[in-house]
């Protein structure tokens, strides 16, 4: 994987620019290096939040909604036309089959340019007449304003869609980003920087900073007293410690944090549809998704059933290179997270799990015995209980638990700190919208998983999150309105 190493460089001011020292990017599919990446210290951090600022100051501040809706066209355009180059870098990084980099991720990013380039140009301001019943009248009516420099940190899992989900609706509300990529997907974001270049983004406007969290470019991003926002996708524990860092500046932030989201299929569902669902839910980019499911509850008299069909899905998923016809499924984005995810395994068995599929490191050939490979693993046997059913696994895994009635599987979905996402399988409609409602969670789907209208809210509760994104969501984020109040007529 790694025959061309590249050089990744932070982009500041609209120049590539060199960090104060250099980490190596290693393929998760068979341990090569595939790229040396320019970390930044605080002061191109600060450089970085500097040159949002002065775009900010100067002609970006001054462009209307029609100059940006115009310029985020462009963008997509130009991601479509790099659309090679940004798959290359996304599956070099991630290791991710091909096909699910050219449909989900990259076809995703130019997506999100344009569709919020169409939104923005379809939202106007809020006004209301005010009547005072004596004949007097005031007009009051919103000025949007951007936020300013906003700061964007992103996790691995889906790199190049999660940062576009954020940068897109940023830019047109007018702000000035400096987006810190996860270490683990440095390139992307470099293309990116490329294709932003190429489309006439102003310089200062579109800012990236490498490196990682702590005592790094992440740390000095959220902790800098020029940024002024801070939208952040990633895990609930780092959420809470950039939550602390931007407390002392009182700033606004996102958060799209983890999830242990819950699946439920009741006897009346289409099976065929659901254990199809299910597999897709459970194992697509290697469990790797924030909304993939990891519980599954199944009412009783179709438990074996599900558990058999779900076993012959996953004995069927086939890993290997991302370029190989057939792959379907990649390995864990690291060593670092197998050896996570291999823990939880190991506990699994340790509360009494019994294995269905899977369970263990599968042995793949001399070619990718560097990478970090995972089986694809369902157990039976446990219940709410047990730690590998509370705690976010991030990988191809998922538990399976009996249920015997409605309130039962409602109880048992919501029993989590997390409220990100749940599926509902069944084919009684009235069922489906009232557990589908019941849900503690930002987004409850009956009958598919991971189907989306960019227009619609897009977050979690509790420990999954802060706000929404997506639609008029991300515009209200993105903007810090301003009411004016005209008095029209009468005393
Ligand atoms: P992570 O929290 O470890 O890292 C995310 C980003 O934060 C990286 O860029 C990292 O360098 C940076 N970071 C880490 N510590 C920091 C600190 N102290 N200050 C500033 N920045 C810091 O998450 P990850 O492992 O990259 O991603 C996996 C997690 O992301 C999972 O928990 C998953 O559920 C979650 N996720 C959630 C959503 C969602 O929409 N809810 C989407 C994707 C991923
Ligand atoms: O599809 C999206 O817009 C989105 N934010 C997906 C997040 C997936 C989490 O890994």
């Amino acid at each position: 994987m790694g025959a061309s190493r590249s050089s990744l460089r932070n982009f500041v001011r609209g120049r590539f620019v060199e960090g104060i020292s250099t980490f190596e990017k290693v393929s998760p599919v068979d341990g090569s290096v595939v790229a040396v990446v320019h970390e930044a210290g605080s002061g191109l951090v600060d450089a970085a939040v500097r040159a949002g600022r002065e775009a900010l100051e100067g002609s970006w501040g001054r462009t209307t909604v029609a100059e940006r809706v115009r310029l985020l066209r462009r963008v997509a355009d130009t991601v479509e036309a790099r659309f090679d180059d940004l798959v290359r870098a996304e599956v070099a990084d991630t290791g991710k089959p091909v096909r699910l980099a050219r449909e989900l991720d990259v076809t995703r990013a130019a997506m999100n340019f344009r569709s919020f380039a169409d939104m923005v140009a379809c939202t106007g301001p809020e006004a209301f007449v005010t009547e005072f019943g004596n004949g007097g009248r005031a007009l009051n009516y919103t000025v949007p304003k951007p936020l300013g420099v906003v700061g964007v940190i992103v996790p691995w899992n889906l790199p190049l869609l999660l940062l576009t989900w954020k940068v897109a609706p940023a830019l047109a509300c007018g702000n000035a980003v400096v987006v810190k990529p996860s270490e683990e997907t440095p390139s992307s974001a470099v293309v990116l920087a490329e294709v932003m270049a190429e489309a006439g983004v102003p310089d200062g406007v579109f800012n990236v900073v490498h490196g990682f969290g702590a005592g790094s470019a992440g740390e000095f991003l959220t902790t800098h007293p020029g940024v002024d926002a801070i939208t952040f996708t990633g895990e609930s524990r780092t959420g809470s410690t950039i939550m602390r860092a931007v407390a002392d500046h009182v700033r606004p932030v996102s958060f799209e944090l983890g999830g242990k989201n819950a699946a439920v299929v009741f006897a009346d569902a289409d099976l065929d549809r659901a254990v199809e669902g299910l597999s897709r839910s459970i194992f697509t980019n290697t469990g790797q998704v924030c909304l993939c499911t990891e519980r599954v509850y199944v009412e009783r008299p179709v438990f074996d059933e599900v558990v058999s069909r779900l076993r012959e899905k996953a004995a069927s998923l086939r890993m290997g290179s991302p370029y190989a016809a057939g792959t379907t499924t990649g390995p864990l984005i690291s060593l670092g997270h197998r050896a996570k995810v291999v823990s939880f395994l190991e506990r699994a068995v340790q509360e009494g799990a019994d294995v269905v599929v899977g369970g263990g490191i599968p042995d793949l050939g001399p070619g990718l015995d560097g990478g970090a490979w995972i089986e694809p693993t369902l157990w039976t046997g446990l219940d709410n209980s047990s730690r590998v059913m509370r705690e976010e696994v991030f990988g191809p895994v998922a538990g399976l638990v009996p249920f015997d009635s409605e309130p039962e599987a409602v109880s048992l979905a919501n029993d989590t700190e997390y409220g990100l996402a749940a599926v509902v399988w069944t084919s009684d409609l009235e069922r489906g919208h009232r557990v589908a409602q019941q849900m503690r969670v930002g987004m409850s789907w009956v009958n598919d998983w991971y189907l989306r209208d960019l227009r619609s809210p897009f977050g979690g509760t509790g420990l999954s999150g802060i706000g929404r994104e997506g639609g008029r969501h991300s515009l209200d984020f993105y903007s810090e309105p301003t009411n004016v109040c005209v008095r029209l007529a009468g005393p």
